[in-house]
């Protein structure tokens, strides 16, 4: 196989410390609890800041640790100068980022500015009466001519995103709960607060943010436009210059709605917008298309290799890709790609070989890297997630049966990724001394950091081994994306080729053993850099394969 030798083209001529680098997400609020008030705190996470260094991490981005009254964990924020009394104190957080900075690890702070809370001074001055300077910090409308919301945006966590506000007779906009009103950002004096607060967090010493929901700040509401606004990106490359521009900080924003050529105006060497996005695409193309991730279609590898190969190819020589399986929102990796009956562990490494040998910024979502598990809660009482709830009200109002929604909620919910961290088989895991704000999963006596430590064989140490890799292999970071048998539904191969060095990687997906022909361009051999069963060399013309077998052979010319 001839391939262009494009080397200059290939090894990106900006390289940057989080092409390198892997990133792990923290819900400190199920992360690791120091004073046995049963939630999770900062001193909690510093405890686990030697966990995470022998992991390979070099970046952590917190959810958000801000004074809030907890509506959404914490994605509704009443003061963005303050840490929320469960989580600790300021000086906590600049502990966190001085003992992480010692090891070698940056903070990514959560960037919540799309809303605020509405116990957010600003909105309480807002809401107040219609001459209130704050007035205009928020999104507020007259009452459509029957009384009712001015159109009919909804909120993503169900029914209308306007709320009739007694005080003036008027509504305000909220995209997601009613305690988060949405800040206006055409209003300069909302930009100029936001821009001086995230300098204010730069200056403690940050390695960067992750941006919720980033792609709504440029909204249109009264022409029903939410992502994607005409200012979008006005607002974005104004931000990087009043802020983190030439700083040599980590920003990725979460942008549900972008493509990959919205991703370039993002992530673009010449924008100076972000460093990167979250892309969606591979989580909401498994959605159905009228009752979204609440049922969830089962698993589409050949769809999935043509979105996730895309992006690869999209991105290939500008811009930057994040990677990731899991997030705080989304189900855990394990139970929703792989097979947590019979093939946990294969499966999860597998899954782990896929994605870590893909061009991009790596983030681990925690417990991922020891496989945890959705959480089989049998009844909605132990759902905690404003969005389940609400949902569970909505839908059975609309005639759905409670235990069809449990089904859907058992594999969809947001909180089978909140249930609490699994460090060891001590009473609740090891996370707290108390009683836990949501229960953790019953498989903590198996599934947990302590045992998976102890075995060399274990998730835990595939992960580690795969974030060693991209440090050590280039090919890994810049090497340029191909894809062998793109139709076949089973197994996932692909290429990655930086000018002498070639690797391939192989993944079946299947709780089966397989036997495939390769094509002779993917015949290789020379050294093995990663694999789930016996260590292989060599990919011959036909290969037999193990359930969720994965390895990765590199080839040096
Ligand atoms: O999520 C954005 C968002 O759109 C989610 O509501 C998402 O659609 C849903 O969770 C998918 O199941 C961000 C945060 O990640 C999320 O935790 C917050 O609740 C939300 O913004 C509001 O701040």
């Amino acid at each position: 196989m001839d391939h262009p030798s494009t080397a200059k083209q290939m090894s990106s001529p900006l390289q940057q410390w989080w092409h390198t680098t892997t990133a792990y997400q923290v819900y400190p609020r199920s992360f690791s609890d120091s004073d046995g008030d049963g939630i999770g705190d900062i001193p909690g996470i510093i405890s686990k800041l030697d966990y995470l260094k022998d992991l390979g991490i070099g970046v952590i981005w917190l959810s958000p640790i801000y004074r809030s009254p907890m509506d959404d964990n914490g994605y509704d924020i009443s003061d963005y100068r303050d840490i929320a009394a469960e989580f600790g104190t300021l000086d906590d957080f600049d502990q966190l980022v001085r003992e992480a900075k010692a090891r070698d690890i940056g903070i990514l702070l959560d960037l919540v500015v799309n809303h605020t809370s509405d116990e957010h001074p600003w909105f309480v001055q807002s809401r107040a009466d219609r001459d209130n300077p704050y007035r205009d910090f928020y999104i507020w409308r007259r009452p459509a001519a029957d009384g009712g919301p001015p159109n009919d945006l909804q909120s993503s966590f169900g029914g209308p995103a306007w709320t009739l506000d007694p005080a003036t007779g008027d509504y305000y906009l909220h995209l997601f709960s009613r305690r988060q009103p949405d800040l206006n950002w055409q209003n300069p004096r909302v930009r100029e607060e936001i821009y001086s607060m995230m300098n204010w967090w730069i200056a403690r010493g940050i390695a960067g943010f992750r941006m919720d929901v980033i792609d709504y700040i440029g909204k249109q509401p009264d022409a029903g436009i939410v992502t994607d606004g005409s200012r979008l990106h006005d607002y974005l490359q104004e931000m990087n210059a009043a802020t983190f521009g030439g700083r040599d900080l980590l920003t990725v924003g979460e942008t549900w709605s972008a493509t990959p050529q919205s991703a370039l105006l993002y992530s673009g060497r010449d924008r100076n917008e972000l460093s990167m996005v979250f892309q969606f695409e591979h989580v909401t193309q498994q959605w159905d298309s009228v009752y979204g991730k609440w049922r969830p279609k089962p698993l589409d590898l050949v769809a999935l290799k043509a979105v996730l190969g895309k992006w690869q190819q999209a991105l290939s020589t500008d811009g930057w890709n994040s990677l990731f399986w899991g997030n705080h929102d989304l189900p855990r990796a394990v139970s929703r790609y792989g097979d947590v009956t019979g093939y946990r562990v294969a499966s999860a490494k597998m899954l782990a070989t896929v994605l870590h040998l893909l061009k991009g910024t790596p983030f681990v979502y925690q417990g991922e890297e020891i496989g945890m598990t959705n959480v089989p809660f049998t009844t909605i009482d132990q759902y905690r997630d404003i969005e389940t709830l609400n949902m569970q009200r909505l839908h059975v109002d609309a005639g759905l049966l409670p235990e069809e929604f449990l089904k859907g909620a058992n594999e969809s919910s947001r909180d089978n990724a909140r249930t609490p961290m699994q460090w060891s088989s001590d009473p609740h895991g090891g996370f707290s001394s108390g009683i836990p704000w949501i229960d953790v999963n019953d498989n903590y006596t198996t599934v947990n950091a302590a045992a998976a430590i102890a075995d060399t064989a274990s998730i835990w140490h595939h992960y580690r081994h795969l974030i060693g890799m991209r440090k050590a292999h280039p090919v890994i970071v810049y090497g340029q994306y191909r894809s062998y048998l793109d139709d076949d539904p089973n197994v996932f191969v692909y290429e990655r080729q930086l000018d002498e060095v070639r690797l391939v990687v192989v993944a079946n997906f299947k709780p089966l053993p397989l036997s495939l022909t390769m094509p002779p361009e993917a015949q290789i051999r020379g050294l093995c850099l990663s694999s789930n069963y016996a260590a292989r060399d060599r990919i011959d013309a036909t290969i037999d394969l193990a359930p969720y077998e994965a390895f990765a052979v590199l080839e040096r010319r």
